[in-house]
């Protein structure tokens, strides 16, 4: 067995075994939460695709279906049945069937899209899938490379009923990443809309995965299906346009305006465009993809998070990737241009037991191990006194860190530490000069593992702090090798994956630690183990 074998996750999805990077055509049909994903199923590295898949009823215990959705079978897919997205066309009696819209890596390495169905619209759990004859349905236009057009939207329904899809793209001259924009009445014959662009990006690269849909801007928030352009309450609504950037392997989101007239999208500050603004997450995250959840009217994010030791480990180990925790994601009221991530309730249905105590003072340099907290499966939810401008002052312009050390071994040899560190910057302008307070949020990595070969770099953002928040909070998911921080109740969020060797199962520990010169206070800490979920193998027999 590989060093690493004890790090597999116990509670976030993996597939059985082997390499998975993106989740695909996440969605709900008639009781059942469906997750796709591109996977290897004959190696733990990247290869040629298909699609894996899983069924869930509540997106936190799922059961693999067997066989895999899609295997590369056509010429139009030999190279790979790559990602694609979920559309949920209405039938008749208020029922709907889902369409999927994926890209084919041709024989020849070529970029299309490709429609399949569902076999048997009343096998709830969707096993056999069904390529139409009309393949592939989209070839790359002209004024693109063919091996940069990839990676179909969710449809969205226009007032006149036609669909619209859009598809991440590269203008090679300027290097201008973009979204295509495809239209069709039936889903089957597809047209470009010429001359136009969802939105592109001058210097940003290949689009891959792109991700649209429209969120609740005021108001009772709820989920959105990806056609609305009202909210129930008729409040406003704005749209999220996601890419995931080749270049850098980043995923970032902006929020702005769609104009249902012209097809575009325009961003609500410039300065927030695509590259410039924020990402769904400052860690290990990307190729994500949300879906509208009609069961709980909420829209929930999966992305793939890669691993970051060697692909000798990951053929060692004989797996890699995993998925984050499902998100729930809503327009952020405080900062009014940002997200809103969070980990779906469901979760708590994985509770076993809860560590929680309240107003605790953590002196300058302390480190506290909390007692009866062994194990490397953790909700850990904290808050803390937000120290005041004096006290950054007066510690020279920088406050911290504090925070907790997660996966720690008893000595402290190893340990990952996700902390808060403040500082008070001078601005100087023309005539006046005035200071500025800014909060980072770390997961770091420097001593998450005792070996030397692992990607050990360290992970770190800006939170957003308004004036009159008076706390800091921290939510923090610990399963074996991945650490997903959430900052200030989902505004940023840190994805990290670590490998101790020795700091495992209930041989690591959690400390709440701070090295600020003053004290900080601890206002309320809650940490709840986590459930193993025992992913299986739905038995044909007993379906
Ligand atoms: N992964 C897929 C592509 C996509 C990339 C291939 C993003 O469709 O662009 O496995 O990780």
């Amino acid at each position: 067995a590989s060093a690493f074998a004890s790090l597999r996750t116990n509670f976030h999805f993996q597939p059985p075994n082997n390499w998975m990077n993106d989740p695909d055509a996440p969605l709900y049909y008639n009781g059942w939460y469906h997750l796709f994903y591109q996977y290897n199923p004959s190696e733990a590295y990247w290869g040629l695709i298909s699609w894996g898949h899983a069924v869930s009823k509540d997106l936190i215990h799922w059961l693999y279906v067997q066989p895999l959705a899609m295997v590369p079978d056509h010429w139009y897919d030999e190279n790979g049945v790559w990602t694609g997205s979920a559309t949920m066309l209405p039938r008749e009696n208020n029922s709907v069937i889902p369409a999927i819209m994926y890209t084919g890596s041709t024989n020849e390495s070529v970029q299309v899209q490709n429609v399949v169905f569902p076999k048997n619209s009343s096998d709830d759990l969707l096993v056999e899938w069904t390529k139409i004859a009309e393949n592939p349905v989209v070839t790359p236009p002209t004024f693109v490379n063919v091996t940069d057009f990839r990676d179909p939207t969710t449809a969205w329904r226009g007032k006149n009923g036609l669909w619209t899809i859009a598809i991440g793209s590269h203008f090679r001259p300027t290097h201008t990443g973009m979204a295509l924009l495809y239209q069709s009445m039936d889903f089957v014959s597809w047209e470009l809309l010429p001359d136009k662009f969802l939105h592109s990006v001058d210097g940003s690269g290949m689009w891959e995965c792109v991700d649209f849909y429209p969120i609740v801007a005021s108001g009772e928030w709820t989920g959105l299906d990806t056609s609305s352009v009202m909210s129930k309450e008729g409040g406003e609504v704005k749209h999220v346009l996601k890419a995931s950037m080749d270049d850098s392997k980043l995923d970032f989101y902006s929020i702005g305006k769609y104009d249902a007239e012209s097809f575009t999208f325009t961003p609500d500050d410039t300065d927030l465009d695509l590259t410039r603004g924020y990402r769904y997450d400052y860690g290990r995250f990307y190729a994500s993809k949300t879906f509208y959840d009609p069961l709980l009217q909420r829209r929930i994010l999966f992305g793939w998070i890669n691993e970051s030791d060697t692909r000798q480990d990951d053929v060692n180990k004989g797996w890699s990737g995993v998925q984050s925790m499902p998100r729930q994601v809503w327009f952020d009221n405080i900062t009014k241009d940002s997200l809103i991530q969070w980990p779906i309730e469901e979760i708590r249905s994985l509770y076993k037991r809860n560590i929680s105590f309240t107003d605790v003072t953590l002196e300058s340099g302390t480190r506290i191990k909390i007692e009866g907290a062994k194990g490397a499966q953790w909700d850990i939810v904290l808050s803390f006194a937000k120290p005041s401008v004096e006290c950054i002052l007066q510690e020279n312009y920088t406050f911290g860190p504090f925070g907790v050390y997660v996966l720690s071994s008893e000595d402290l040899q190893e340990y990952t530490g996700v902390y808060f560190y403040l500082i008070m910057e001078s601005i100087y302008n023309k005539s006046t000069s005035y200071l500025s307070q800014k909060t980072f949020i770390i997961n770091d990595l420097t001593r998450s593992s005792l070996a030397s070969h692992v990607d050990n770099g360290t992970h770190g953002a800006l939170v957003t702090i308004k004036e009159e928040e008076d706390e800091l909070t921290l939510r923090i998911i610990v399963d074996h090798s991945i650490i997903e921080t959430f900052a200030q109740g989902g505004r940023t969020v840190i994805t990290s994956r670590v490998y101790p060797t020795i700091a495992l199962d209930a041989s690591a520990n959690l400390y709440l630690f701070n090295d600020a010169h003053q004290e900080v206070i601890v206002r309320q800490f809650e940490a709840y183990e986590i459930s193993n979920t025992n992913m299986h193998y739905i038995n044909p027999l007993t379906r």
